[in-house]
């Protein structure tokens, strides 16, 4: 399904090409955050991913530092309608944490410090379409943006990017997120203006 999004032939496209439908570009960049920031000190930092069956598996800021590392320069979709082009990230492929993780899960429930989480396909998170960023511009990404690390899904509306990430649970069941909860769409696709339920 991804590989027909207009979303991935980004490569050259003029402006007007890069812009999913009711979108505007913006410069700024934004800070669209539903709580607090949360002090997340990179000392007692963890990130899990747990399967369907309880298996954890758990990295120190060390190790994922150790993971291998990507820069990815990628357009960033709001579903308030801002977009943002070619935002410059350094951090780890989510495929290098399901490296050594067995599941027949079909989903994800990401999970964040203060407790926002949000839903979607595993598929979404693999194959070089996801990353735990930890840098944002050549600076450590700054804690209203998610730091010390977040996750950056930049095909889907950005939403589904969980700032300050703390774990990733695969279910059989998909379990709607924060937004999703309240009406956002489940998948939220910019190309396909899935914004709301319904759309
Ligand atoms: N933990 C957490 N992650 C979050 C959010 C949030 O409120 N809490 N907001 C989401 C929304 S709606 C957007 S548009 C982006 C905003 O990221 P930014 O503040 O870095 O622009 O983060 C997403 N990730
Ligand atoms: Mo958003």
């Amino acid at each position: 399904m991804n590989s027909f999004s207009p979303g991935f032939q980004g490569r050259g496209r003029r402006p007007a090409d890069k812009l999913p439908p009711g979108q505007y570009p913006t410069e700024s960049f934004p800070v669209l955050s539903a709580g607090p920031t949360p002090k997340v000190p990179t000392e007692t930092w963890r990130f899990t991913v747990t399967t369907e069956t309880g298996e954890t598996h758990a990295w120190t800021w060390d190790e994922m530092l150790e993971l291998p590392q990507e820069e990815t320069v990628r357009d960033i979709h709001c579903v308030t309608r801002w977009s943002k082009f070619g935002t410059r990230w350094r951090g780890v492929p989510l495929d290098a944490f399901f490296e050594d993780v067995e599941t027949a899960a079909d989903y994800v429930v990401v999970g964040s410090h203060g407790g926002y989480t949000t839903n979607l396909p595993l598929e979404d998170l693999l194959d070089g379409q996801a990353w735990l960023v930890h840098t944002y511009d050549d600076h450590p990404l700054s804690p209203e943006h998610g730091g010390p690390a977040r996750l950056l899904v930049p095909h889907l509306y950005f939403w589904k990017s969980a700032k300050w990430v703390r774990d990733l649970r695969l279910t059989h069941e998909d379990e709607p997120g924060f937004w999703e909860t309240v009406g956002y769409h489940n998948y939220g696709d910019p190309w396909r203006e899935q914004r709301n339920w319904g759309d």
